[in-house]
């Protein structure tokens, strides 16, 4: 016999799993919202926060709290979505778990365990933000942030971020090879498997970073190759999309989904952090670079993509979107997965041709207030002009 209230909160779970998402009336013409995340904390098993046995819970108590569920991979395998979550327990522990659909914006499920990856790293206290590259080698991998206790400083708080690897064929069974070593950057987060072989090695965008919060002396999203995944070790990163002062990006960028490859070249949806008066605020921001020299940016539009609107701004941590995970589509569409403040995870849609338009043809920021102004202008009097001839 199970308790009463068990069928409530199931009643509860299966209407949030049936419930059909929708576009929201949100216009910019480059991606539309929908109106529901796709994971909450709401979306985890009862049987993995709940004892169901009356005579060990007879309160029906939770006895492992979930507190979030966000920043997720995201890959498409045989027309079905999978989303890699970074499931946080009310421990404050982060870890991976998979949840399933056959549609790309609802009906996210997630598997019966979470991944139980090898344990291989002793040091590691919490592992978070994978992103899933389906390489040319004929794996999946996922790079994620294996973060470890600083015990070099006398500071209770003190961490160190590196990239951890893993690989697999099937989300289920999991290799785990050792973490990504570079030899210049301390430490690192926010890594990205190129899904392809530059100068015949494996290509990363890296985020090198003297400390665990600030990048420091880092100069932006990184690039470097290495010639053995197995023990992965880059010797030179060189800068890609860069930081830069009085922009989203001031205070550090980071690579988020993996590229998606275009005719123009390949798309990067990334995210670029600023120090406010309120504490750090997170925007996701695109960019472009050369097909063949994926470390060169060829377009860069000025400003944000996605900035945290109405109940997304507050969360855990607010004022933050996030993305780590985008699925496009072999038929042109493109789901992008973004958080919301570490808390919940929805879903923008576009496609690989809006987004080519919105990379290549949106002007770039001009850097200065003034020649924003004229920028602006511009676009005014040929607006007005148009508007003019239209009577
Ligand atoms: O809290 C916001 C984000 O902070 C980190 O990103 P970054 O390394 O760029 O500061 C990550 O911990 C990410 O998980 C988190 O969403």
């Amino acid at each position: 016999m199970l308790h009463n209230q068990y069928y409530v909160e199931l009643a509860k779970y299966n209407r949030l799993l049936a419930r059909k998402n929708e576009k929201t009336d949100d216009y910019n013409g480059i991606y539309d919202r929908f109106r529901d995340p796709v994971l909450t904390r709401e979306h985890i098993p009862l049987f993995w926060k709940y004892d169901l046995d009356v005579n060990t819970n007879p309160y029906f108590m939770e006895r492992l709290g979930i507190n979030a569920a966000f920043n997720s991979g995201a890959i498409e395998l045989d027309g079905k979505y999978y989303l890699v979550a970074r499931v946080e327990g009310a421990d404050r522990k982060s870890f991976f778990a998979v949840a399933e659909s056959s549609s790309p914006v609802d009906g996210f499920r997630f598997w019966d365990y979470p991944v139980q990856l090898p344990d291989t790293c002793p040091e590691e206290t919490n592992v978070y933000d994978m992103r899933l590259t389906k390489h040319e080698d004929g794996y999946i991998y996922g790079v994620f942030c294996s973060e470890s206790k600083d015990t070099g400083v006398n500071d209770l708080s003190a961490a160190v971020a590196a990239a951890g690897i893993v690989r697999t064929k099937d989300l289920k069974t999991w290799e785990r090879l050792p973490n990504l070593k570079t030899l210049n950057s301390p430490q690192q987060r926010n890594v990205v498997l190129h899904p392809e072989f530059v100068s015949g090695k494996y290509a990363f965008y890296t985020r090198p970073m003297d400390d665990f919060i600030d990048t420091g002396s880092g100069g932006g999203v990184g690039f470097g190759l290495c010639e053995d995944i197995t023990h992965a070790v880059i010797d030179e990163e060189i800068i890609t999309s860069r930081r830069k002062y009085h922009t989203i990006t001031e205070a550090k960028n980071g690579a988020g989904a993996v590229p998606i490859k275009t005719e123009r070249g390949w798309i990067h949806i990334a995210h670029g952090v600023r120090n406010t008066a309120a504490g750090l605020r997170y925007v996701i921001y695109a960019f472009a670079t050369d097909l063949k020299e994926p470390w060169k940016v060829i377009a860069e539009p000025s400003g944000l993509l996605i900035g945290p609107k109405g109940a997304e701004r507050v969360g855990d941590v607010s004022n933050v979107v996030f993305t780590n995970g985008a699925v496009a589509r072999e038929s042109g569409e493109v789901y992008i997965y973004y958080a919301s403040s570490d808390t919940r995870l929805h879903v923008a849609e576009t496609t690989v041709e809006k987004l080519v338009d919105y990379v290549f043809n949106t002007p770039k920021d001009p850097e200065r207030s003034v020649d924003c102004v004229k920028q602006r202008c511009e676009l005014i009097q040929k607006n007005l002009e148009i508007l003019k001839n239209e009577g």
